[in-house]
This record gives C-alpha cells, structure tokens and sequence, in this order.
C-alpha cells in the first residue's frame, strides 16, 4: 500500500476570483484529464494506492485557496498541496518564462535558434526545483510512489532521491527528447545536470521510440552510463526507459455524441456552413504548432484547386499562450497578417475561407467543432504528442479526416492519418484536397482502425501502465541489488565447494585473476598465480577454465602448459584440457579493414589511445588517456561504430574503457554453458569483472548451485559481489584451501 504524489509545475485547475465569488476552474491540459480520469475510472482497480496527492505551483492567493481547499479536497478523488512562497516574482519568471519555456521548450523541439541560453535563467532553474524538493522531502515516506511530471522539473527526481534514496520515483517528458545533435548545444554543465537530475528516477517515460532512443545516446555519451536495451545502470541503480505514448479518454469523447446539446450545436454550424465542407484545427499559440506554414498551405491550397473556393471553410481557433514571451507575440502578428492577406485575396462577397478565432473555446464547443469537421488539420512542425489530432479520432461519429504531421509523436501511432510534411505546401495542399475528395468507405476505414487503437490504449491503460512498469521495476532493482560477500556467503560457498563432486570454476582473467593495467601487454600472470592455478587445476574434483577476452596465442603462452581450459576472444577460440585450439568462428578477416580506418582517426585525436588487433576483434583502448578526452572520444566513437555496423554480422561491445568490436553470435555466456553442459558440474563458480562478463552471469542465473560473483560496484546479473580484485584470489585461496599466501577477506 502507498501514496502516490503526482508534481507537475502547474496544478490540475485555476481558482477565478470575481468580487466575492470564488470558483475552480479544472484546466485544459491532457495530463489534467488523463490523470483525473485514471483517479475516476481506476478507483476500485487499484487496491494499492491509498492515497493521492497532487503538487503544484498555486497560481493563486493562499486566502483564495484557503476559502475552497476543504471542498475542493472532498469532492475530488485525490488531494492537492499548492506550493506557495514565490514572492521572488523574478525567480519564477527566469525559471517558467525563461529556462523552461525560452530554452528547454524551444530546443527540444528543434527550434534552437529561439533559445536564450542565459546563465540566470539556469540558476532559477535549479533553485525552483530545489524549492519544490525543499517542500516535499519532508512529506514524504519511502514506500511513497512519485509520479514527476515534465520538462519544467527535470533535476527534481535526483533531488528526492539523494534525500530519500528508497522511494519509487517516476518521471514523464510530455515534449520531444531531441535527437544528440540538438541536445548537445546546452552548455556542458547544463546537458550534464539535466540528465543527472533526471536519472534520479527509476522509470522515465517518453511518448515514442525516437526519444526514447535520444534520451539513452545522450546520457550514454553525457554521463557514460552502461545500457542494456532499455535498462541503464547508474550510480549502481537499474533505470528503465521505456515509451508510454499517452492516449485519450476514449469513453469521454466518443460518447459525446449521444450529447443532446452538443450534436445541436454540431447541426447549427453544419447549417451556418451548408454546402461547404468544414475543415478545422484548434492549437496554442505557439511557432511550434506550424500555423504559419499551415496558412501557406492553405493559400497553396486555394490557388491550386480552385474548385474549392467557395465550397471550403477552414475554421481556425488558436489558443492565447505565453504571451508574455516576445517569441510568441511576434508570431501573432505574422499569423494574423497572414490571414489577412489569404481571406483578402480570396474571399467573395458571400464566403470568406478563415474563419479565426483568437480565444479559449468551452468543451462543448470544441466537441460540436470536432463533429462537424470533415477534416481536422493538425500540422504542428513538433509535437510531443498531439492530444488535439487523437481526440478528433476519437470524436469523430461521421469518418472525418485526420491530417497529420509526420512530425507529431501522434503520427507514429496513428499510420491511417493522411500523414504529410508539414513545411511541405504541396504536400498539404494536396492532402487537404485528398481529404476532400475521399470516399465516405475509405474515410470510414481509416477512423475505425484508428478508433479501435486509441480505445485499447486509452489514458487510463497508459496510466496505468506507466504505475505498473514502475513498481516492476522497483522488483527488478531489488533483484538485481547486488550483495556482498560476507562471512556468512563465504561460508555458505565453502561448504558447498566441500560437498561437491564436480566443480566448474569459471575465471575471467583481467580485472578478476589480475589486475588491469595500462598497457594489456604488461598483465602477465606472475610466478604465484600459475602456482596456485596449477594447484587450484590439480585437485581431481576441479575444472578450471580461463574465459577471456584476450587472443588464444596470448592466453597459450601463459597459460598453455597448465591442466586447464582456455577460453580465447569471449569465445570464438576455446582450447579444453590437453586438447588443441578450437575456432568457433571462421568468418574472413575483410571486415577490419572497414572498421579499422575509424580507429585510427580515433587514435589520431585522442592522444594515449590504440588499437588491440586479435582474430576475431578489433578493439580502441582509451585507458591510458589524458582527463576526460578517452571518454569523450570514445562516446563519439561508440556512435560512429554503431551507424557504420548496422545491418552486418558485427557487434560493437563498450568495456571497461575499451570499445570492441566483433563478430556477433558468440560471447562468454555461450561460450560458458557450453562447458557446463559438458561437464555438468554440481557447483560452478564463476567470477568477472567486466561488462562481457555479464553475459555469463545471465548465462548461468538459472542453474542450481551456480554462484556468479561480479567484482566491483555497479549493477550486475551476479548474484554477490565483492569489492576489488585484490579479494578474488584471497577468495579462492579460503574456499579451496589453495597455497595462496595471500590475506584473508
Ligand atoms: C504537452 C505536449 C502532448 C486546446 N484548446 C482548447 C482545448 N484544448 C485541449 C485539447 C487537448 C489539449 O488542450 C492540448 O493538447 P496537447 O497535446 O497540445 O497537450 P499539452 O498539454 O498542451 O502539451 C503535447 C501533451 O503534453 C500530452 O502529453 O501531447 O505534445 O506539448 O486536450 O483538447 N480544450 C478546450 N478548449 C480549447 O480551446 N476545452
């Protein structure tokens, strides 16, 4: 059982204040309904939570919030705390104005040109959110589920986390996560700040793959975070980034068509237009939205299909927003010039082809909008999402048509949308002509495939979806939390070791036999090493094998003359006890030659770095690099290499300071559980270090009496872990009662 505390910068309604007369206004927004309507449907569902709660900034007085808190709070489904104390009207303004709407909205939707990177807006930023924490950490109790929402709160789930590091943090971006090229222009400090904020949570959630995918290059290559698909591992935590495209009320709007007031409404501006056909778009005002290229589109439309003139109306409604901010009042003028011009040119005595309207329309109006459109037309340039184009599908009772930008996240799901460019005149000229002119089968098709999607996955599934990912992946961090080998674990080992018939020791070789260091060449087994694995080998009952990501020729002459098995290039050479090498992989040498002109320019500019030839792996170390720059190159290269390889039989692996790349089909894990197939032991050790090592470690979770030790911190498939490299062999020297001369742990 838990609370759950949604915090948007904004509160789910406004109180209006006319003398007097105090009244709450719910907002408009889509997170607004899709959060209340999850409260309203999902109540008898979900046991678990058993309270909400909602944070936000009051927009509002505190006496006005005092005098409708009590019923406000009684008759909603959850509570809401308002954060008041902004007396620093400057600080609010740098930090909502400013930094988040003057920076981070433009950026992230590709318009940078329009940002203002100025440093106090930054400040403002992170005080904001710090006041946010401020208030809030000491509400708060572990078990508690937080549910952050938004581009204006980035660095708040850090912030809790760092003061209550138990809590089951969530966090959605509403807005595009843009691509690295784009994101890459915020300050060093800045992009590294944001990300580290935001990796305080446990889930993060975008509306489609693409950010997804934008978000995990950008703190691969910012924060050298270690991934796994989805899974990343930081500051030894498992975070998961997922998509959780929001969808609508479905029930709410496709039902308004059984409202009486609202279908008269739809027939009186049916009759207002009659004989015309009715083509609207509602948006903010925003030069996000694409409303200048949608009027030039328009008057393309007009001047190439004449036919239409007179037989078209487009109904245009924009929504007043952030009028404060000089970007968005210059574009009111451009726009509403433009409309000037269009209806100058083409209107008649009797018909004039925009209609706009500069204002807030009521639900009712928006619905009787949606329900006498023909078509809606929403070309946004970018767009997060776009709720506008999903509630028109599913309003629509008389198969409208969705034209869609192919640049809203909406377009992803909604394939069955005329789907155009949206800086493409022609493109949508021609779309709007299409939509005009479509078949009533065809219209009626495309909205009940679209239909039938958004009601599978309406808001309250994705809610609901984003909830249950969240407390999977607090079971999977609890799972993968690693635990330290202690006394009790040591004991436990021993005894099992002692017990057994057949073991299987798995040993990976730098970093966990020995340890790494700057040039690979100079990590030669010194004399006590091969004594003890030569003793360690000896013992009838045990099966010794070295699995490394070395060449065979290296690992023959060191290890060549000892009883054990050899494992050469994460697999792809393996050499069993007293047998000779054996090539798991016999692919042609050519494609090196592809791969190795990219490292070499690597190591051109990044002074220290080599290239690492073997059979079957061409690898980039950067250990030996001067501060920061491996790092940095080697994010660059990582990138580079994973363009280069796309659709080949290779695979680039990120290890420990050294990028690899080979030919995929093999690795550790396979290579491990052939051996323990053929041996079937009943005890298997298996310790590593590395990233590749991994594979084993998932390779073997399955198998009784298997115990995969990782060492170092960081998250891992092993079971335990131990702190360095100079504890392994310490470790089996106390389980084996080896002749290792070295300290206990
Ligand atoms: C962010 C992202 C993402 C609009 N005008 C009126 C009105 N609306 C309602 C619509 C719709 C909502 O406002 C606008 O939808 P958006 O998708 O643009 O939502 P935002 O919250 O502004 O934006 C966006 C979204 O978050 C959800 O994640 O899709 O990409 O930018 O619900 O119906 N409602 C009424 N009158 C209006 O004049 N009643």
């Amino acid at each position: 059982m838990s609370r759950l505390i949604i915090i948007s910068n904004r509160l789910p309604f406004s109180i209006d204040r006319e003398g007097d007369k105090i009244s709450v206004r719910q907002s408009s927004g889509g997170l607004v309904s899709a959060i209340k309507s999850y409260f309203e449907n999902a109540n008898d569902r979900d046991k678990t939570i058993t309270e909400k709660l909602w944070v936000g900034v009051a927009d509002f007085p505190r006496q006005d919030w005092q005098a409708v808190e009590q019923e406000q709070n009684e008759h909603e489904d959850f509570k809401v705390l308002p954060l008041f104390a902004f007396s620093d009207k400057q600080l609010y303004e740098d930090y909502y104005n400013g930094f988040s709407n003057s920076v981070l909205w433009p950026l992230f939707h590709y318009f940078s040109s329009l940002a203002e990177f100025k440093a106090n807006y930054f400040d403002a930023y992170i005080k904001v959110n710090l006041f946010f924490a401020d208030q809030l950490t000491p509400l708060l109790h572990p078990d508690d589920t937080i549910w952050i929402h938004d581009y204006q709160l980035m660095l708040l789930p850090q912030l809790l986390r760092g003061e209550n590091p138990e809590l089951s943090i969530g966090f959605f971006l509403h807005i595009p996560f843009p691509s690295y090229e784009i994101f890459r222009l915020l300050p060093t400090e800045w992009k590294k700040t944001l990300l580290q904020g935001i990796m305080g949570a446990d889930l993060i959630g975008f509306h489609t793959h693409d950010y997804v995918q934008h978000f995990i290059q950008s703190v691969k290559i910012v924060l050298g975070v270690d991934t796994y698909f989805q899974n990343l591992q930081y500051q030894d935590r498992l975070v998961k980034v997922d998509l959780f495209p929001i969808g609508v009320d479905f029930k709410k709007f496709n039902s308004t068509r059984n409202d009486p007031t609202i279908m008269r409404m739809r027939d009186d501006l049916k009759k207002n237009f009659e004989h015309k056909k009715i083509v609207f778009s509602v948006d903010r005002l925003d030069y996000t939205k694409g409303l200048m290229s949608r009027l030039m589109a328009i008057e393309y439309f007009l001047n190439t299909y004449p036919q239409w003139r007179e037989r078209v109306v487009f109904i245009l409604n924009v929504v007043p927003s952030r009028d404060t901010i000089k970007a968005y009042d210059d574009r009111k003028k451009e726009i509403e010039e433009k409309i000037g011009t269009v209806n100058g040119k083409f209107s008649t005595i009797s018909w004039q082809p925009i209609i706009y309207r500069y204002n807030h329309l009521n639900f009712t109006e928006l619905m009787a909008l949606y329900h006498a459109a023909d078509a809606a037309l929403v070309t946004p340039l970018r767009d997060g999402m776009n709720l506008v184009a999903k509630e028109y599908v599913a309003t629509s009772s008389e198969g409208g048509v969705l034209i869609l930008s192919e640049l809203a996240g909406a377009a992803s799901e909604l394939n069955e949308a005329l789907l155009v460019n949206p800086i493409d005149m022609v493109d949508v000229g021609g779309a709007i002509n299409r939509a005009l002119i479509m078949p009533e089968a065809e219209k009626r098709n495309r909205i009940t495939i679209m239909q039938k999607r958004l009601q599978d996955y309406d808001v309250v599934r994705w809610v609901g979806d984003f909830l249950e990912q969240l407390s999977i992946v607090k079971r999977e961090q609890q799972k993968f939390e690693v635990r330290v080998v202690d006394e009790r674990i040591v004991g436990m080992l021993k005894d099992q070791y002692e017990e057994s018939h057949k073991r299987c020791l798995l040993l990976d070789y730098d970093g966990t036999l020995a340890p790494i260091t700057r040039i690979p060449s100079q990590a030669i087994p010194n004399k006590q090493l091969i004594d003890f694995l030569r003793n360690l080998a000896a013992e009838d009952r045990n099966y010794v094998t070295i699995i490394s990501g070395r060449e065979g020729d290296v690992l023959e002459k060191w290890f060549g003359d000892l009883p054990l098995t050899l494992v050469a290039e994460h697999g792809a050479s393996i050499k069993k006890k007293g047998e000779a090498w054996r090539h798991e992989v016999s692919v042609a040498d050519k494609w090196k030659d592809q791969i190795r002109p990219l490292l070499k320019f690597f190591v051109n500019r990044c002074a220290g770095s080599f290239i690492e030839e073997k059979r079957n792996t061409i690898a980039w170390h950067y250990r030996n690099t001067q501060g920061g720059l491996g790092f940095t190159r080697s994010r660059e290269l990582l990138n580079n290499l994973t363009q280069l390889i796309q659709n080949s039989p290779l695979q680039v692996v990120d290890g420990n300071k050294v990028i690899e790349v080979r030919i995929s089909g093999f690795d550790k894990g396979v290579a491990v559980l052939k051996i323990v197939n053929e041996i079937s032991p009943d005890f298997t050790l298996c310790i590593g270090d590395d990233i590749t090592d991994e594979d084993m470690f998932k390779a073997l979770e399955q198998r009784t009496r298997a115990y995969t030790i990782k060492v170092g911190y960081g998250s891992t498939a092993a079971k335990y872990t131990i702190i360095s490299q100079a504890q392994v062999l310490p470790l089996l020297d106390h389980l084996t009662e080896n002749a290792y001369a070295g300290s206990q742990i």
